[in-house]
């Protein structure tokens, strides 16, 4: 790797040139007075926030191979929460609740199921969550979820913004390990796209093994209302990233192997691979008129090249293409070209030329800026700038939009306005409210894959670096702050917290639980009241509980050896910010309950003895004495 560096740190300074020069000018002239306050210098205040301070945005983060969303508050980088979501949290419970375990499976498929339960396992306990995004309406964030994806195990999620838990995971049949995804902007969300990254056989059962030839990928149209899948299209070539347009048209995909092949030589061999545009209204024709087949229960349309239909168009883009980024502008989008220094802008007025008069899919490709090594995602201001990873070169890219235009027409124009230094090699970045239409031009946030140096030694493995840049400042951009993350956030979105509005307590009507109120109500009891006794059920046994500071309702209770045992804790104290927990201890049963909230746990009594439990969430003066006796009396031998 420092060898790699110290090369592309050569390169980096041959591009830099003047601009270097004039960001390490402007730096000194704010140190001295020189340029009379000319560069507005930010306050620290702003973004370092003192305590008690509140940010102005709320950051959604991925968390890749951790497989969680993230929240972080912004531009403080303080993170707020964690919302497991693909993995396994042992504080809260997940992956072990009933609530979350019937999320978890009730979206697998079947063959999944069966492959899992062969394990002793009901669900995954690891995903990789890329990318999260939230709702839209009329081209803006609407507050209402946000979606997310599993590139390890092909799952989409939704997380609710009322109380920001996850509430549906589906799992995409058909296609290889979803990876890029987006909810459509206009009108509304609407559909959920999501892109299967690797090529597979279609019917993945073992017939087809090595035969390349065969492979296929799947984009997939997910309903974000029910979470249903709408339909799917099988493409040409893989599919990386993916975005849709503001106009409710069209959705667009990158393809780095269009090749088809399984070696990095085969992947890399073309100069050229292409963006796939599905056209909405066409597809949904297609499926209304019966074009297509139906495996494992979903309707999927052919749309691989030369089948002389309209649901797809292939537009050649050099090379490597990944991420893909719409402007707020309404009309242009990036195409980032990894290992071509390019970027490649499409304009989608132009795109239904491509499909109602069959014109050359280059025709809609309006600029294509040099812009430095490794472009993988851009960001915007809103004011018609874009700002680019370059991932080689280790530096953001500032550029303008309309020169790159005026430049690919021949004009004389240089589109590049500045370049920062980050460290290191960035890969997503996000600016605020950036990929809406409400975009606003103050913060960029780059997101890179290597801290090295910026952080004490934490050993071999270490943290990623976010860097907060200033881009509301002028024309320079300034590194104003580092910010540690664990493994591995690919991308975030930056959102205005006027629209986040999250409840402080439990409805206790929330769907949530309806299978406890049900179990509840048919057993005769009140989740709220609780039951004295436990309810005996052959050798089902449920207890029902309620908690409320410094107090569970029950002191004791007592069950067999052997007992499939369901206790439900109800959280009473209708106060904010008192949550209870419920662990047993040595029984590996561990839980959260928010304010309002009912959760349950079921688990196999089968050690014997006095079993304490406890609440696990700091929640009283008497926190330490709120706990309580399970005896399981042992089985007659
Ligand atoms: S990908 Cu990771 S840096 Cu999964 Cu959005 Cu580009
Ligand atoms: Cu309840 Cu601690």
């Amino acid at each position: 790797m420092s060898d790699k560096k110290g090369k592309f740190k050569v390169t980096r300074r041959g591009v830099l040139g003047a601009t270097a020069t004039g960001a390490l000018a402007a730096t000194t002239g704010a140190t001295t007075g020189l340029f009379g306050g000319a560069k507005p210098a930010r306050a620290a205040g702003e973004y370092n926030l003192a305590p008690g301070e509140l940010d102005e945005y709320y950051g959604f983060w991925s968390s890749g191979q951790t497989g969680e969303l993230r929240i972080l508050g912004f531009p403080s980088m303080r993170e707020l929460m964690r919302v497991p979501v693909f993995n396994r949290c042992s504080a809260t419970g997940w992956g072990q609740t009933n609530e979350s375990l019937k999320i978890l499976t009730e979206g697998l498929t079947e063959e999944t199921k069966a492959f899992l339960a062969a394990r002793g396992q009901k669900t995954y306990d690891n995903g990789d969550l890329h990318h999260p995004h939230m709702s839209f309406t009329d081209g803006t964030y609407d507050g209402r979820y946000l979606f997310m994806n599993d590139k390890a195990n092909t799952r989409v999620a939704r997380v609710r913004c009322d109380v920001m838990k996850c509430d549906k995971i589906i799992e995409i049949p058909n296609a290889h390990d979803i990876h890029g995804m987006r909810p459509q902007k206009f009108p509304r969300t609407g559909y959920v796209f999501a892109n299967g990254e690797h090529e597979g056989p279609l019917v993945n059962d073992g017939t087809i093994l090595d035969k390349p030839e065969e492979y296929v990928n799947v984009f997939t149209a997910i309903d974000g209302d029910t979470m249903e899948i709408a339909w799917q299209v099988i493409v040409s070539g893989n599919l990386d990233n993916t975005d849709c347009d503001y106009q409710g048209k069209y959705a667009f995909s990158t393809s780095y192997n269009s090749e088809m092949g399984m070696t990095l030589a085969e992947m890399t061999e073309n100069e050229l691979d292409h963006v796939v545009v599905f056209n909405l209204a066409e597809i949904e024709a297609g499926v209304e008129a019966g074009d297509y087949q139906e495996l494992n229960g979903i309707k999927v349309l052919d749309g691989r090249k030369g089948q002389n239909k309209k649901y797809t168009r292939y537009i050649p883009i050099p090379n490597s293409p990944h991420g893909i980024n719409t402007a707020p502008d309404g009309k242009h989008v990036c195409i980032n070209g990894k290992l071509s220094p390019t970027v490649s802008v499409m304009d989608v007025t132009k795109l239904d030329a491509l499909f109602n008069e069959d014109a050359d899919p280059a025709s809609c490709i309006v600029a294509q800026p040099e812009l430095g090594l490794g472009p993988l995602h851009t960001a915007y201001d809103g004011q018609g700038n874009a700002f680019t990873t370059l991932f080689l070169d280790s530096q953001i890219v500032k550029w303008n939009i309309d020169k790159a235009i005026e430049a690919y027409g021949g004009a004389d124009v240089d589109p590049i306005i500045s370049k920062v230094d980050v460290q290191y090699q960035p890969g997503h970045n996000s600016t605020s409210m950036g990929e809406t239409k409400e975009a606003d031009g103050k913060w960029l946030i780059s997101m890179n894959k290597f801290s090295k140096d910026r952080f004490i030694n934490v050993g071999p493995l270490k943290p990623e670096n976010e860097q907060i840049i200033d881009i509301a400042s002028g024309d320079e951009m300034e590194v104003v702050h580092d910010g540690p993350t664990f493994a591995e956030p690919h991308d975030s979105i930056i959102v205005r917290r006027d629209i986040v509005n999250p409840v402080n307590v439990w409805d206790r009507n929330d769907p949530t639980w309806e299978d406890a109120r049900q179990q509840a109500a048919a057993d005769g009891v009140d989740l709220e009241d609780g039951a004295d006794e436990p309810i005996r059920d052959g050798n089902k046994v449920r207890v029902y509980m309620w908690s409320q500071a410094p107090t569970f309702s029950l002191e004791k209770f007592t069950v067999k050896q052997g007992d499939e045992v369901t206790i439900y804790v109800t959280n009473l104290d209708d106060v904010d910010d008192v949550t209870h927990g419920l662990t047993i201890s040595n029984y590996g049963v561990a839980m959260e309950v928010a304010p309002m909230a009912t959760a349950s746990v079921t688990f196999t009594a089968d050690r014997p003895g006095v079993h304490w439990f406890y609440c696990q969430w700091f929640c009283h003066a008497l926190h330490m004495e709120m706990r309580g006796r399970m005896f399981v009396e042992p089985r007659a031998s």
